[in-house]
């Protein structure tokens, strides 16, 4: 579970290697002469309040009848174009600012040799995921240099520590830069301080590193730290700025003093201290799940692994699938930790002052799929930065519903900042979403659904449900073609004309309408509202339509077209991440039709959601075959995915859709490896999560599991689905005491008690026996 290089890093999108403690973000480039560490703090925003025109995306002028003339508009012509749309509805976009990098830490190494001309043996950059530690080892002039960096949760600090193995060998100059150059550098007694104003928005940052020596000497420059003939030396890095996520300021007290009490904490205590406990934070929450596609650690280096890689039969090629996969968990660790913004388009990571897309919030797809390994690989904890976050989007979504919709509820379009921009912007086919904010609330029920948590349901996840529900009670329209109920003006992401009733507007409406009626009759509240919910879902469009071609419908008119390869299918939301097609159905069909159209191409969460797809069709060939393109085609040497350019979701993506290959739980029933591909054949896995509070281990061979354990976290009816079930097995609790479940086809349910765990074992088939008293060689001759 290590990544690793024979040389620095010469770019920073392709091959800098990322440590994140969900705030703090680094990544590391190992030169030899000189070190280069980037750095992010994920608050630090250009744009928002402050910034010139920032008015959060609302229409800065009344536009009483603008929504109810495109829909009349649309009703009488079935569709407009998207400038056509644009030109009425969006306005030009200001003020909506850019993720910014801090800056860089720079070691600048007395008398070190570059790489590779100099003497340098033994070069090694690596990133640890079990240990979330990235290191660089050489040796030079009969040296072996030692470094190590990580970033702690518990310590809200970046550390990083030089060392060799001989005495006094430790010596270089600590300094910073940032492209903005607005902030300014002092230091005292071995603490480097960067402070200062964001031009564009008046937001206050500062960043502070200590340098410790052990050995030598450390003197203070003005902008500068230099450490000369030292054993060893340890920085120690916190930063923040005055962000907070509270509307309508979004600021909150001057950084300086978390940052000094970061930094002066950190620095009082020892490096091993702080590893220790840093790893144990990590730890407990990687450990929880464990993956073995039959990998041996790979000879050779990552990026070379990856350029061999072809999804044959190799160890190797199983090496590269089951570190992208740890991967993916590593990185939402390291970039989604309680306290802090959830992962943008980049996690925590961005090296520039203007990256692509503003490394912002896209809300019609991005976000969402950032969270989609959360639960199921048994992280629910990285889940807290998007619940805080979708919850803070309320306020500035309640204003724009009531003003551009005249709506109750809350509302958010195509993409955001963390500064409420819930509105919209003119970029023709990237500007409306309003249904972004009942997706971005189905996972928060989904969470529910995983834990069971009530008090999660009533408290943070129903407020957030309903107020996305009521806007569309206000906001959905009858069609007057058939009376049903259909969102309009409406978009399929990215994608064609404006029409009424698109396929995934529809879909997400029916999926966040029926969640939150069965949430209030949980949690039996609001009576009238259910009432109100139910009628609208009997008028509702549900937004499932097969068409001409055998396809599932992008629209309500059968407009799709064959040879279209799009990278977005947003219709196929009822299949993934919704729940309304089933594999075996007409419907899903129709889906695997419209996919196989749609190809294997596409940007890297394009690939990474078709991989989720063709799990949830039951395909593990097919699911691998999109894994195959996603590692060949749209993942860099440092294993980041790449849209292009770099874009995070599709990490994120991909980890979900192999865990989808190996478990699915939509329901009502633990399906135990729903999609397992040939090139897997034998393998296990720990810890995934299924929804019901229930945590899975497998093991298979052949093709089939022959090893089954669930962990019941409450107790009731468990149903088991795997295809050992239909063959002979036996079941046992954890005391070795034998179950008898109840058996239909290859479905088991067991009455499962809280804290209790069964095991699925597959028994052998027998050989045929002699018949009894004979003896083999007296077996009769036929
Ligand atoms: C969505 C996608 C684009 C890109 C952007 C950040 O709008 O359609 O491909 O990923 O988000």
């Amino acid at each position: 579970m290590t990544l690793w290089y024979d040389r620095p890093a010469a770019d920073w999108e392709t091959q800098a290697l990322p440590i994140g403690n969900g705030a703090l973000g680094a990544t590391v480039f190992g030169g030899v002469g000189g070190e280069r560490i980037q750095f992010n703090e994920k608050s630090l925003w250009a744009g928002g309040p402050g910034a010139n025109g920032y008015d959060f995306g609302n229409w800065t002028s009344p536009r009483p009848d603008a929504i109810a003339e495109i829909r009349a508009r649309i009703d009488r012509d079935g569709a407009m174009s998207p400038e056509a749309v644009a030109a009425r509805l969006g306005q030009p976009r200001s003020g909506f600012g850019a993720y910014q990098t801090f800056g860089d830490l720079w070691l600048d190494m007395h008398d070190g040799p570059e790489f590779p001309e100099g003497a340098v043996t033994g070069y090694r950059r690596e990133l640890d995921l079990r240990e979330a530690v990235a290191r660089v080892g050489y040796t030079a002039n009969g040296v072996t240099h030692s470094r190590e960096y990580f970033a702690s949760h518990p310590g809200n600090v970046v550390v990083g520590r030089l060392s060799a193995d001989r005495g006094g060998e430790v010596s270089f100059t600590l300094r910073t830069s940032s492209p903005r150059d607005d902030g300014q550098v002092s230091v005292s007694e071995g603490r480097l301080t960067v402070r200062g104003v964001l031009a564009d928005n008046g937001m206050r940052f500062e960043a502070q590193v200590q340098v410790i020596a052990r050995g030598g000497t450390r003197t203070d420059g003005t902008d500068e730290i230099t450490v000369t003939g030292a054993d060893s030396a340890v920085f120690v890095l916190s930063a923040g700025t005055d962000y907070s996520d509270v509307y309508p300021a979004y600021r909150t007290a001057d950084p300086h003093a978390t940052v000094t009490g970061a930094v002066d904490g950190a620095s009082r205590r020892s490096y091993e201290e702080l590893r220790a406990e840093h790893r144990a934070d990590h730890r407990r929450l990687f450990d929880r799940v464990g993956l073995d596609l039959g990998q041996r650690p790979p000879a050779v280096p990552t990026d070379r692994l990856r350029a061999a890689y072809t999804g044959g039969a190799s160890a190797d090629d199983r090496a590269l699938e089951a570190m992208f996969f740890a991967y993916g968990r590593y990185l939402l660790i390291a970039s989604s930790r309680e306290g802090s913004l959830p992962a943008n388009l980049q996690g925590v990571w961005n090296d520039s002052i203007d990256p692509p897309w503003a490394a912002d919030y896209h809300v019609n797809i991005n976000l969402q799929m950032n969270y989609w390994l959360a639960e199921q690989t048994n992280l629910a904890e990285t889940t807290e930065p998007y619940d805080r976050y979708i919850r803070s989007l309320v306020a500035p979504g309640e204003r724009t519903a009531r003003e551009m919709f005249g709506a109750r509820g809350w509302v958010v379009h195509n993409e955001t900042n963390p500064f409420g921009f819930t509105g919209v912007h003119d970029w023709a086919t990237a500007f409306w979403f309003p249904e972004a904010a009942a997706w971005l609330t189905l996972r928060m029920y989904d969470r529910y659904r995983f834990s069971g948590d009530i008090e999660y349901l009533r408290e943070t996840a129903y407020p957030v449900m309903k107020g996305a529900a009521e806007f569309w009670l206000d906001t959905l329209h009858t069609d007057p073609r058939d009376g049903r109920l259909v969102v309009s003006p409406g978009y399929s992401p990215e994608h064609g004309d404006f029409t009424a009733g698109a396929s995934m507007s529809q879909q997400i409406v029916f999926q966040l309408l029926t969640d939150t009626l069965e949430t209030a009759k949980t949690l039996r509240t609001d009576t009238a509202f259910q009432a109100e919910v139910t009628a609208a879902l009997a008028t509702l469009d549900p937004g499932i339509r097969i068409g001409c071609w055998g396809q599932l419908q992008e629209w309500k008119e059968d407009l799709d077209d064959p040879g279209d390869t799009h990278r977005h299918v947003s219709h196929l939301f009822a299949l993934h991440p919704g729940r309304q097609i089933v594999a075996g159905t007409p419907e899903a069909e129709a889906a695997r039709i419209s996919l196989t159209a749609r190809g294997d191409g596409g940007t890297g969460w394009s690939k990474a959601w078709k991989i989720n797809f063709w799990a949830r069709l039951l395909d593990g060939d097919r699911a691998h075959r999109m894994l195959v393109e996603q590692l060949g085609g749209s993942t860099l040497d440092n294993l980041w995915d790449t849209h292009p350019p770099f874009q995070i979701d599709g990490n994120f993506g991909a980890t979900s859709g192999m865990a989808e290959m190996l478990l699915q739980s939509g329901h009502g029933t633990v399906h135990v490896l729903p999609a397992l591909p040939s090139a897997w054949p034998t393998g296990s896995v720990t810890g995934l999560r299924a929804r019901g509070d229930v945590t899975v281990d497998v093991s298979w061979r052949d093709g089939d599991a022959d090893r089954v354990t669930v962990h019941a976290g409450t107790s009731g009816p468990l149903r088991v689905r795997a295809a050992m079930v239909g063959g002979r097995h036996h079941v046992e609790d954890e005391r070795g005491g034998i179950v008898t479940p109840r058996r239909d086809g290859d479905v088991i349910t067991i009455d499962a008690e809280a804290g209790g765990s069964y095991t699925i074992v597959k028994l052998a088939v027998p050989r045929s026996r002699p018949p009894c008293g004979l003896r083999l060689d007296e077996t009769p001759l036929p």
